[in-house]
């Protein structure tokens, strides 16, 4: 299930943890098992050759590749072991009725959960919040957690063996522990701005709130309560079933955009039999986004988008997933500086921190479910990562004011069963977000010194509301020279370029048609910048990429298991790419 957090109060599980690489992915089979049982090594031979309090440690949030130099190319099995102490009162409170989860907040990739030796979760549904309820009976004053995280590339999963970024192993998010009331809101997500009115002063707009309650039974009366203090505006209605979808009708309101990112404190209250049983806080934004033609209009207006394309790994010259919210931040940072007011969260979810930072700072975002390059549509695990992906990931972002549009792949082509898979994807995100349009990033040769996705035949094409192009004219192909007179084509639908770059390694300089060096990355950086300028009708670009970032597949010389596309070094110098694209985006 999805539970979110809001504004609840949480016992972080943050910290130190036991570790212990497996490689072999030896425990858990026969004997070995009784590791994580906690039986006591000395009293108990089963448990001789095993003793989780004698493990390494590690901390979390944190990939375990950055955390020792023997696990930087480890990918396997990672387990990780923490003891426990629950109080009487807390275990009496939950004996009542009161509810207890276990919350990882995303996990890179797989994972399966004991909790006092007994397994109570298994789940594929990578850099997703997972959240797995502790039933009263299996509590006890002193409790073991052992995690296995299985973080090995495999064919099956999204994405599959082979992709350009690294595997950061591990639990690379936070985990904590939350209480919950036996009837409470488990989800709330504020969505569908329609403005039916818009002037100077502000607008007047309905929308939706989707919530979902959880352990509502129809031996009681459950109502509902939403109120926006700001706006003066309460709801209450009787709930009869376990999701709601509230009607939000001529709110005057000031909307939400980059530059102006307004936000409203909005609170719902759950009650049982006119008490109050829950009740949550959460900051909501007022846009809306249409599509009309080749535009895609925010708030009517058309929309030019700035864009900083991202993964998700720190700044710094070991890399490594992002540990704590400055981290983020300093990566955010990096795109204000440039004058983005748009972030392309490439090419996984991302922590929720990055959506709640861009709603206030007014920063548009795309995020992005793992399927890319090869992924194996026809196997029906494969289809069940794409469809939970595609749901919680939704769930997750749906009621971030920033959110402007999902996308359900990145350089994909027709492979077997493609289209039925991706119909999954498609089909979830908008039953869960109907109004936010569904793009993903597609690829077109260069032919006739054109780029023109339409000439693909990707059956994906009819989902997409916009359409994203990743071209690496001057890099891949074509070269530099011919990038003169190109164009991009745009079709039927908002097009923007989602990625274009070529790799600058730092202290380097060079004619601009050799590669690898400051110099040209500024050349073919200009030169894709006259193109853009050009083409009629683009709706924005986005460099690829806004750091350097670690990759297996990128082993030359200059490389050094690095793509050096960045605009900035893993420390965040900045390159003189920097400046052009920053001062591109003042012009527009
Ligand atoms: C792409 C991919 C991106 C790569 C990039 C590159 O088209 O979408 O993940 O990192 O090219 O640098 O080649």
């Amino acid at each position: 299930m999805y539970l979110q957090i809001n504004n609840r109060k949480c016992r972080s599980l943050n910290g130190q943890w036991g570790f212990f690489a497996d490689n072999m992915g030896a425990f858990g089979l026969k004997r070995s098992r009784n590791v994580f049982e906690g039986l006591n090594p000395c009293e108990d031979d089963r448990a001789l050759e095993y003793d989780v309090d004698a493990f390494d440690t590690i901390s979390v949030p944190g990939d375990w590749n950055t955390q020792q130099k023997e696990y930087f190319l480890f990918e396997g099995f990672g387990w990780y072991a923490k003891r426990l102490e629950l109080s009487e009162s807390e275990r009496e409170s939950i004996a009542k009725g009161e509810r207890l989860f276990l919350r990882l907040d995303g996990v890179n990739y797989g994972v399966d959960v004991w909790w006092n030796g007994e397994l109570i979760a298994s789940e594929e549904c990578p850099f997703l919040p997972l959240s797995f309820e502790l039933k009263s009976e299996q509590l006890q004053s002193s409790n073991l957690l052992v995690i296995r995280v299985d973080a090995r590339r495999m064919e099956h999963r999204i994405p599959a063996e082979r992709y350009d970024w690294f595997n950061y192993g591990g639990l690379i998010r936070g985990v904590r522990l939350v209480r919950m009331p036996t009837q409470f809101i488990a989800q709330a997500a504020y969505h569908s701005t329609e403005i039916i009115e818009l002037n100077e002063a502000g607008a007047v707009v309905n929308g939706k709130y989707t919530v979902v309650c959880d352990g509502a039974s129809e031996a009681s009366s459950f109502e509902l309560e939403l109120s926006i203090s700001e706006l003066a505006y309460q709801q209450r209605i009787d709930l009869s079933s376990t999701e709601t979808v509230l009607s939000l009708d001529g709110l005057k309101v000031r909307l939400w955009e980059p530059g102006q990112p307004q936000l409203y404190a909005a609170q719902l209250t759950l009650y049982r039999d006119g008490q109050i049983v829950d009740s949550i806080d959460q900051k909501i934004g007022f846009k809306q986004i249409e599509v009309d033609g080749t535009q895609v209009l925010l708030n009517r207006k058309p929309l030019y988008l700035k864009g900083t394309a991202y993964h998700e790994e720190r700044l710094g010259k070991e890399g490594g997933k992002p540990r704590n919210l400055d981290d983020v931040r300093e990566l955010i940072d990096l795109a204000e500086e440039l004058g983005s007011n748009f972030l392309r969260l490439a090419h996984y979810p991302y922590d929720e921190s990055w959506l709640a930072e861009c709603d206030a700072r007014g920063l548009l975002v795309w995020d992005e479910i793992p399927v890319y390059w090869e992924i194996t549509y026809e196997d029906a695990r494969t289809q069940k990562i794409i469809q939970d992906s595609a749901t919680r990931m939704v769930e997750v972002s749906r009621g971030h004011a920033c959110i402007l549009c999902h996308a359900m792949a990145n350089e994909t082509w027709e492979l077997p069963g493609r289209k039925e898979a991706m119909t999954l994807a498609y089909k979830a995100f908008k039953q869960l977000d109907p109004s936010t349009p569904v793009t993903a990033a597609f690829n077109a040769p260069f032919r006739d010194g054109c780029y023109d996705v339409e000439s693909v035949d990707h059956s994906i094409y009819e989902y997409m509301d916009v359409v994203g192009l990743n071209e690496y004219g001057g890099w891949y192909n074509p070269p530099l020279a011919e990038l003169k007179n190109a164009n991009v084509i745009v079709g039927s639908k908002p097009l923007f370029i989602t990625e274009f770059g070529a790799a600058g390694p730092m202290d380097t300089s060079g004619p601009d048609d050799k590669l690898w060096n400051l110099d040209s990355q500024k050349a073919i950086y200009e030169s894709q910048i006259a193109m853009f300028e050009r083409c009629e009708g683009l709706s924005g670009f986005t460099p690829w990429v806004v750091k350097d970032f670690r990759s297996t597949l990128r082993a030359n010389g200059f490389q050094k298991g690095w793509n050096r596309k960045g605009l900035v070094d893993p420390e965040g110098n900045k390159k003189p790419v920097f400046e052009t694209v920053r001062q591109a985006f003042s012009q527009r």
